[in-house]
Parts: structure tokens; C-alpha cells; sequence
């Protein structure tokens, strides 16, 4: 079959197994790309997340046999919810950002791409495709970019002009060689809304994030978090949506199109208390399918604690008195001593002043002292 007919019988067959939109791009090499992400690992800029190897990242035929095209798809999700939550008076939510919302996306999206694939299979016999979402070795904006699925925002996101940021990416590299679509032209403009609301200074300069100073990453981390980020992390209990939401080109857009995104309200926004004591088999039956507990319960736990602080929840003070007496992690001990610190009362203070005759740690006692000068 000829390319170009192929390429409209894919887009068409793309539209109707839920695929939003739909690109296609060379498979050259990403030179500028990977003069970039030299320059942020010099600069210690990258997470530690992305695949380390530079050279599989930029050249997708250290990743396939004689690539010829890569086809890059997006698929819009929901910023707002539906259904809501129950009113508790007076009990304190955390939240997910909108990214993990619903069910895990790596899983519609391979879902999506291995539809593809069957379709393209069954129209070409000798075609080859390698998908990949997210944990694959390309970066996936950079391939959306070329394919022209949207341009790459002062706040890194891809913003296409339908659906604006709030749409996930993935990539099928082919020995197809489709004609490749135009990327579109930068609408950003002078303005600078993200740059100027990132709660943290990450967004360095247009187009550029240490990701290290990242909420979104900050709320993945397993450890401590630094002192400086507690305060801003607020009630999130992963990832930030900050740069997206203040983005003139997000304004208004809201898509339900896929029944698999839709959030359910008491897991994209808990109550805060009872993840203090959840256990691993609660744990994972209610949020193991979705994206933001891939690094498992302990950082959720983290920020429910920063969150608690951060109300300063005076109900929530024998929960975290029971967290500094019995649970065995370092972290999420020390991480209540915080919190209690913030809080603040008379009651909160007898607590610390106790946990720190009893408490072994280094690392909690040094909380502990921090929390009780405040
Ligand atoms: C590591 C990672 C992170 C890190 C680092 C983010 C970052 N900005 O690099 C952390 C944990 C912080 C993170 C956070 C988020 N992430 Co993330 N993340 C990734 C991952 C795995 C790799 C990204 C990467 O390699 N970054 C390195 C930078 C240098 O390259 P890049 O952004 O990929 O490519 C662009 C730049 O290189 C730029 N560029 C290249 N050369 C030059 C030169 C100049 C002068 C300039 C200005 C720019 C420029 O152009 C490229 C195209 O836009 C991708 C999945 C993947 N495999 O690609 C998802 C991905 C980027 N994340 C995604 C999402 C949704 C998020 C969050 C919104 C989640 C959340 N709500 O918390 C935030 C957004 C934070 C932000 N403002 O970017 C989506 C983005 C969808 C979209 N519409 O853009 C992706 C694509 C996952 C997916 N498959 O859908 N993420
Ligand atoms: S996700 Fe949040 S912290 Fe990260 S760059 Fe955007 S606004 Fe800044
Ligand atoms: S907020 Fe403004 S500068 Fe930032 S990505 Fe959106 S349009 Fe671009």
C-alpha cells in the first residue's frame, strides 16, 4: 500500500479508537535535543527519572533497525472533576495532580499505540514498530514537537492549539517512511505567566526547568524533603500543575473524553489523616492504579504529614503523635516532628518534648530540635 494513503488510513482509524490527535516525524536524529540534555546534566539540572543515555535518547536507530518515521500521539485528560468530593467539615484533603488522575496513562496509551500497531500490521505485513510512553528512551515532547502535535511552552509542556497542555504523549518509531507533518509555530509570545508563578524558581529561563528544584519532582522524592520546599509543597500530594494552570492557553479547556480519566474524587483528592496509617494491601487497592503512586506509598505519606503541617490541622495531632512513636521510617517520623512543629499548640510541644527523650534517630532528633525551637 502507498504511504500516503496508508497515512490518512491510520490518522482515520487513530480519531476512532480515542486517539486525540496524531503526528508524524522523521526519525533522524535529535541533535538539538541532545546538545540540551548535555547542558542539563552539566548543570545538574535532570532528575535522575529520564534514561541516562544521551545517545539512545537523541538517535532512534541506536533504538531500531533502519528507523524511517516516528508517529506521535496525544490524548487530552480532564482538569476539572465531575463528580466531587463528600463535604467533611473541617478534614484536610491532599491532591493529585491532574496527570494522575483516573487510570494510569502509560497503560491507555500502550493500549492505544499497540491498536495502532495491530492496524498497521494488518495493512502491512512487513512493517516494523517499536512504542513506547514515558519510560521509553525518547523524549516524548521533543518527538511531539517535530511531529507538529503542539509547540514547547516557556513551561516545557507541549500545547497544542486544540486541547492546550493537559494532554499526555507517547511514540511509535516505524521502517515506514511517512511523509513528516510541519511542527507549529511558538504562540507563547512575550508572555512570561508560568516563569513568574512556579512556586520554586524552577522554570530557569523560558523553556528551561531544573528539575531538581521541581514540586513535581520534589513530591516524588523518597527522603527528607529540603527545609525551603516544605512550605510551598502545600496540600500536593504529587506532581504540580502550577505552570499549566496559569497558561493562557489552558484557559477553559476541560476534556472528558475517555471514561479511563475520569478521577474518582477520594483518590485524586483524600482525606489527608488516613493515609498516615494506611497499609500496603489499602494502599495499593486504592491507588495502585494510578500514576502517582509509582514510587509507592512512603512520598505520599511524606506530604500527607507536609500537607497536615502546612494546614496546621490541630485535629490531626494524635495521628501524628502515633506516627512518631511507632513508625519505623526515619523520614515520616521526622517529617511528623515538622509538621507538629508547625501546628504549634501546647499539646503538639509535649509531644515532641517526649519523642525526644525516646527517640534513636540522628536525623529525627535533629527535626525534633528544629521543631520544638520554633
Ligand atoms: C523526567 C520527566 C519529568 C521531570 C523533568 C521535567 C522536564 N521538564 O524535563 C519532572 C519529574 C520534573 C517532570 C514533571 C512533570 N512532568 Co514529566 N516527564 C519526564 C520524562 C520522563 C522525560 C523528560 C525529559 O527528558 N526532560 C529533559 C528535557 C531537557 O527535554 P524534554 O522536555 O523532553 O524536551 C524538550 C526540551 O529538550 C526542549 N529543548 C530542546 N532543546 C532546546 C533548546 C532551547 C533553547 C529551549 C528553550 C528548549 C529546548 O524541547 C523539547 C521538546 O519540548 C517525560 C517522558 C519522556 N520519556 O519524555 C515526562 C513528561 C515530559 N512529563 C509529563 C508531565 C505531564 C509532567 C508534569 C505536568 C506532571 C505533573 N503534573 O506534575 C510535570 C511538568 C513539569 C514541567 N514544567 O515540565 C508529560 C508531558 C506532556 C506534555 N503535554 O508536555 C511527559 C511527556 C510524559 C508523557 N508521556 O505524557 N517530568
Ligand atoms: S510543575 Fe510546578 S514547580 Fe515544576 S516548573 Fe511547573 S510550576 Fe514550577
Ligand atoms: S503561560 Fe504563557 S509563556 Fe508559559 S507556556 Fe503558557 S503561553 Fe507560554
Amino acid at each position: 500500500m502507498e504511504t500516503q494513503a496508508l497515512k490518512k488510513e491510520i490518522i482515520d482509524y487513530a480519531i476512532s479508537i480515542g486517539i486525540d490527535k496524531i503526528g508524524f516525524a522523521t526519525a533522524a536524529p535529535f541533535t538539538t535535543l541532545k546538545a540540551r540534555l548535555i547542558r542539563q546534566q552539566e548543570l545538574n539540572y535532570q532528575s535522575g527519572f529520564e534514561e541516562s543515555d544521551i545517545d539512545k535518547r537523541t538517535n532512534p536507530a541506536l533504538l531500531f533497525d533502519n528507523p524511517q518515521s516516528i508517529i506521535s500521539i496525544a490524548l487530552a485528560y480532564p482538569t476539572k472533576m465531575n463528580k466531587h468530593v463528600r463535604g467533611t467539615k473541617g478534614e484536610r484533603r491532599g491532591l493529585f495532580a491532574r496527570a494522575s488522575w483516573g487510570e494510569d496513562y502509560h497503560l491507555v496509551l500502550r493500549d492505544r499505540l499497540s491498536k495502532l500497531e495491530q492496524f498497521i500490521y494488518s495493512k502491512m505485513p512487513d512493517a516494523r514498530c517499536k512504542s513506547m510512553v514515558d519510560t521509553g528512551e525518547l523524549s516524548d515532547r521533543a518527538v511531539a514537537e517535530r511531529a507538529g502535535i503542539g509547540w514547547s511552552g516557556k513551561n516545557c509542556a507541549i500545547i497544542t492549539p486544540e486541547y492546550g497542555s493537559f494532554v499526555y504523549l507517547g511514540e511509535m518509531i516505524t521502517n515506514i517512511p511517512f511523509e513528516p507533518d510541519t511542527p507549529i509555530e511558538n504562540m507563547c509570545g512575550t508572555c512570561n505567566k508560568c516563569i513568574e508563578a512556579c512556586p520554586t524558581g524552577a522554570l530557569v529561563q523560558p523553556g528551561q526547568i531544573n528539575a531538581k528544584i521541581c514540586i513535581s519532582y520534589l513530591t516524588q522524592t523518597k527522603d527528607f524533603l529540603p527545609d525551603e520546599y516544605r512550605s510551598v509543597i502545600g496540600n500536593r500530594l504529587y506532581g504540580c500543575d502550577t505552570c499549566q494552570i496559569v497558561c493562557p492557553y489552558n484557559k477553559g479547556k476541560d476534556f472528558h473524553f475517555h471514561e479511563e480519566f475520569e478521577p474518582e474524587p477520594e483518590v485524586a483528592k483524600p482525606l489527608l489523616k488516613p493515609l498516615l496509617k494506611i497499609s500496603n494491601k489499602e494502599f495499593k487497592e486504592k491507588y495502585g492504579r494510578v500514576s502517582g503512586a509509582w514510587r509507592g506509598k512512603k512520598p505520599i505519606q511524606r506530604n500527607a504529614i507536609i500537607a497536615l503541617g502546612h494546614f496546621k490541622d490541630e485535629t490531626a495531632i494524635d495521628e501524628l503523635s502515633d506516627v512518631i512513636r511507632n513508625d519505623p521510617r526515619p523520614v515520616i517520623r521526622g517529617t511528623a516532628a515538622w509538621a507538629l512543629g508547625e501546628i504549634g499548640t501546647e499539646k503538639a510541644k509535649q509531644i515532641l518534648t517526649k519523642a525526644k527523650i525516646e527517640e534513636k534517630d540522628e536525623d529525627v532528633l535533629r527535626e525534633i530540635e528544629v521543631a520544638l525551637a520554633e
